[in-house]
């Protein structure tokens, strides 16, 4: 074995490792959802489908008109600009999600497997 190829090995054993220790914190996932300037009544990046668990969504509001996103039971508050996150546990079945202020328009389902 050259030195090379040792260091390549070494290397791809640290990786790994890395991948070992970092996996409890990929445990929660974190999902942003934006609602652009362009279109302000919607909200953009929400996925139609999620595997249960604990999730952050990061909702980011470039709109400049006060919303928040409510997803299940757990919601921001409302802003009109910036970001705020709200951690909620999805169990399976069919989540909706929703802006309060606005939830005739911005409003949909995720269905949790
Ligand atoms: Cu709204």
């Amino acid at each position: 074995m050259s030195i090379r190829t040792r260091a390549v090995a070494v290397g791809a054993a640290a990786a790994a490792a890395l991948a070992l220790t970092a996996a409890p914190a990929m445990a929660q996932k974190s999902i942003t959802v934006t609602t652009p300037k362009s279109s302000p009544f919607s909200f953009s990046g929400m996925p139609s489908t999620l595997k249960a668990g604990t999730y952050t969504f990061t909702y980011v509001n470039n709109s400049g008109i006060g919303h928040n996103l409510k997803v299940g039971s757990a919601a921001t508050p409302v802003f009109s600009s910036g970001s705020k996150t709200v951690k909620v546990t999805l169990k399976k079945g069919t989540v909706k999600y929703e802006c309060v202020p606005h939830s005739s328009m911005m409003k949909g389902t995720i269905k949790v497997t």
